[in-house]
């Protein structure tokens, strides 16, 4: 039934028939994430290092109502400029697909058009998760539980600390998703490698993760994994600067009344200028070294 409703790129389709490595990649990043034109480079360079580590990337967004997993350089550039674009997660896929509208995929939504298609890895910045207030504004990104449910190994540099990161894995703990430091103990803190949070399981090579990847979906363990690779130590941001940044951003949303969909990119955005750009750099960074872990550990798991 749902094949209607999905295009799979000719080259990601011969690569699954094939059984080869396949990487998806999410857009919200690009269209609500980073600015015009370095969303759409960073885009077009994750891509490269996906290839230049073995695997085939599928970018996946919405387009018409069509769920695209894979797209062409012009829909690349299309999901970094257009102005009709909306943030799709779960709840708003049924809705994007029967108007036909555009709309970019956030974990939860890229997890589940992966899942669709096929695909076990996906490579983003950083996941979604229990916002600092959440006591009061219930707001829990949709990405944690869908982590919960759909089959689909999330690499990412962990979670912002304009989110709780504490209640996040509190989060995922109970809803049995597993969280993996990447050659490291500690739960890193997208700008930063350190958050002062522990990962459940360190795990050093991409064949080990596979491995565990492979035991949990045999076993019925229905659900993802997160994979939290820290930024590389040089592009690694400071970590009182970061910090300021962040208090400030959350600060002016609290008091602009900024809510739901909107407090992610908006505090995104308001980070990028307060820290003169450099938040950008890092971003663009960690998920380019997202990619390389991605790529292997697809690889890896096409072997099993
Ligand atoms: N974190 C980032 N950049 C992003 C996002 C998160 O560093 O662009 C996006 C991802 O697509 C993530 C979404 O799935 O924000 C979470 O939004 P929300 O909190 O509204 O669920
Ligand atoms: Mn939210």
């Amino acid at each position: 039934m749902y094949q209607q409703y999905l295009e799979i790129h000719p080259e990601v389709q011969e690569a699954l028939a094939a059984g080869k490595a396949v990487v998806a990649l999410e857009s919200t990043i690009i269209s609500h994430g980073m600015p015009y034109p370095q969303n759409i480079e960073t885009a077009r360079r994750v891509e490269e290092i996906v290839r230049e580590h073995g695997a085939i990337p599928a970018t996946i967004g919405i387009l018409h109502g069509k769920l695209k997993v894979g797209l062409t350089d012009e829909e690349l550039e299309y999901m970094g400029k257009g102005k009709d674009i909306l943030k799709v997660s779960r709840r708003d896929l049924p809705f994007v697909v029967a108007k036909q509208l555009n709309g970019a995929t956030t974990v939860a939504s890229t997890m589940i058009i992966a899942a669709l298609a096929g695909i076990k890895v996906f490579v983003t910045g950083g996941i979604g998760g229990v916002h600092r207030d959440a006591q009061e504004t219930f707001d829990i990104s949709a990405d944690l539980t869908e982590l919960a449910n759909t089959n689909v190994a999330v690499v990412c540099a962990g979670a912002k600390s304009i989110l709780d990161i504490g209640l996040t894995l509190e989060y995922l703990e109970t809803h049995g998703v597993p969280v993996i430091g990447y050659q490291t103990e500690e739960f890193p803190a997208f700008y930063t490698r350190r958050s002062g949070f522990q990962t459940d399981y360190r795990v050093d090579s991409p064949e080990e993760l596979a491995k565990a990847l492979k035991a949990k979906w045999d076993l019925n363990l229905k659900g993802g994994m997160v994979i939290g690779n820290p930024i590389p130590e040089a592009f690694e941001m400071d970590y009182d600067t970061i910090h300021h940044a962040i208090a400030d951003a959350l600060k002016e949303a609290q008091e602009t009344g900024i809510k739901g969909k909107e407090t992610t990119p908006f505090l995104l955005s308001k980070i990028k200028a307060l820290t003169g750009g450099k938040s950008l750099e890092s971003n663009i960074q960690l998920v380019s070294n997202n990619a390389k872990v991605g790529a292997q550990l697809a690889v890896e798991l096409a072997k099993l």
